[in-house]
């Protein structure tokens, strides 16, 4: 009662110190809740951005961003600051987009890559009309999409075009679906349990998916990719969550304030190189914004027979199978040589993969006894339609409370 008295009071006064500065709250929407004119928007303003002049000494405005990752790489991955750094990294990436575009209000798009999580190579977003397939010839450039023929100097000494390489060749390993982001969100514990949940494999799976060997998103420069700010605004919504899925979550933070995974975080630390602590940016709507409610698939009548156990072990439904309309695929062990170049803990990374393991074990158990059907598999997403998803405990029906 005390602590909870506590809480409300600490988050009142947080509220009221930064609520003055918001002149309304937007809402970042998912990129298939947005008009083809509001698509439009974060191309053009993306490339107005990397026509612009720097504000330090890179070849341009959309450079500086790339560069502030890559310089600061120890103070925001792999520690309890990758939420909270990014959270701010984004908001300042989104302030340099209403600024070029003209428009005060303009939110980033957030990529719900879970729903593309069973054949990521199919998803809207990677189409030549869109962010563009993948790369092409041995130097895997990106030659179709809003940004073909980009050109960077993050990350090489000399000016090299920007690279997709997806890890199975025309295929993009499976991503993590609803049930485990929605697991991860609903029973972690606290914030300390959570982060490296999402850091090490859902959010490295699809920089490692889209990347691949060579491509742009496998490494610390990859804000070259400008779906990077997609991918890594759906993992702030993932904590912002978190942040709403129950009162004691709402400034729950902690862990390794060093990266050799020592050290204790707290709220009051400052985020290098920003001049803000981790406490201003635990509320989205300090920073003027809140998430939607994302998409999800209403399946049309959706019968189809679901193979026995006795048929095939769930488990089996590798990574790269595209035959399989029903069941959730496991997704495939991130990289080895990806673990290293991140610095990730390898012991910690293989853990997260087992118990996504047996989440997947137990979402395909009551796929297979007909009790549940998953907005993300592919059958669903073949006969059934995309909606708007009416609010965030809707996007996977039955399964929290199972799981709870
Ligand atoms: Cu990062």
């Amino acid at each position: 009662m005390l602590i909870s008295n506590i809480v409300l009071v600490v988050t009142a006064l947080l509220t009221s110190a930064s609520a003055q500065s918001c002149a309304k709250i937007n809402t970042r929407k998912e990129w298939r809740e947005l008009t083809t004119f509001e698509q439009q928007d974060y191309f053009r303003g993306v490339n107005l951005l990397k026509k612009a002049p720097s504000t330090s000494n890179n070849a341009n405005r959309y450079e500086d961003f790339v560069a502030t990752h890559l310089q600061n790489v120890p103070f925001a991955h792999n520690i309890a600051y990758f939420f909270p750094w990014h959270r701010q990294f984004l908001r300042s990436f989104e302030l340099a987009l209403q600024q070029v575009l003209k428009k005060p209000d303009y939110t980033l798009p957030y990529w719900q890559w879970t729903i593309d999580s069973q054949a990521p190579e199919r998803s809207p977003l990677l189409t030549p009309t869109a962010f563009g397939t993948n790369g092409q010839g041995v130097e895997k450039c990106l030659l179709d999409g809003a940004f073909r023929n980009w050109t960077t100097t993050q990350g090489s000494s000399r000016p090299r075009c920007l690279k997709r390489d997806f890890n199975l060749g025309s295929r993009i390993g499976a991503f993590a679906s609803p049930e485990v982001i929605n697991s991860a969100v609903m029973t972690s514990r606290d914030y300390v349990q959570f982060r490296p949940t999402i850091e090490a494999n859902p959010h490295g799976q699809v920089h490692n998916g889209l990347g691949g060997r060579s491509g742009d998103m496998s490494f610390m420069f990859s804000p070259n990719d400008p779906i990077f700010f997609l991918h890594h605004a759906m993992v702030d919504r993932i904590w912002y969550e978190f942040q709403n899925a129950k009162p004691a979550n709402k400034l729950s933070f902690g862990g390794p304030s060093k990266n050799d995974g020592t050290g204790t975080a707290k709220l009051t630390d400052n985020m290098i190189p920003f001049n803000v602590n981790v406490q201003s940016v635990m509320d989205t709507r300090f920073g003027c914004y809140i998430y939607s409610a994302g998409v999800t698939v209403q399946p049309r009548s959706f019968k189809r027979k679901v193979r026995r156990a006795t048929e095939v072990n769930p488990l089996s439904v590798k990574s790269d199978d595209r035959s399989e309309i029903q069941l959730i695929r496991v997704p495939a062990p991130l990289d080895i040589e990806y673990i290293t170049r991140m610095g990730l803990n390898l012991t910690e990374v293989r853990l997260s993969e087992a118990k996504e393991k047996l989440i997947i074990e137990d979402v395909n158990k009551l796929i297979m006894a007909k009790e549940y059907q998953s907005p993300a598999a592919l059958g669903a997403l073949q006969t059934g339609e995309l909606v708007q998803a009416p609010s965030f405990d809707d996007v996977t029906p039955g399964f929290t409370a199972k799981e709870q």
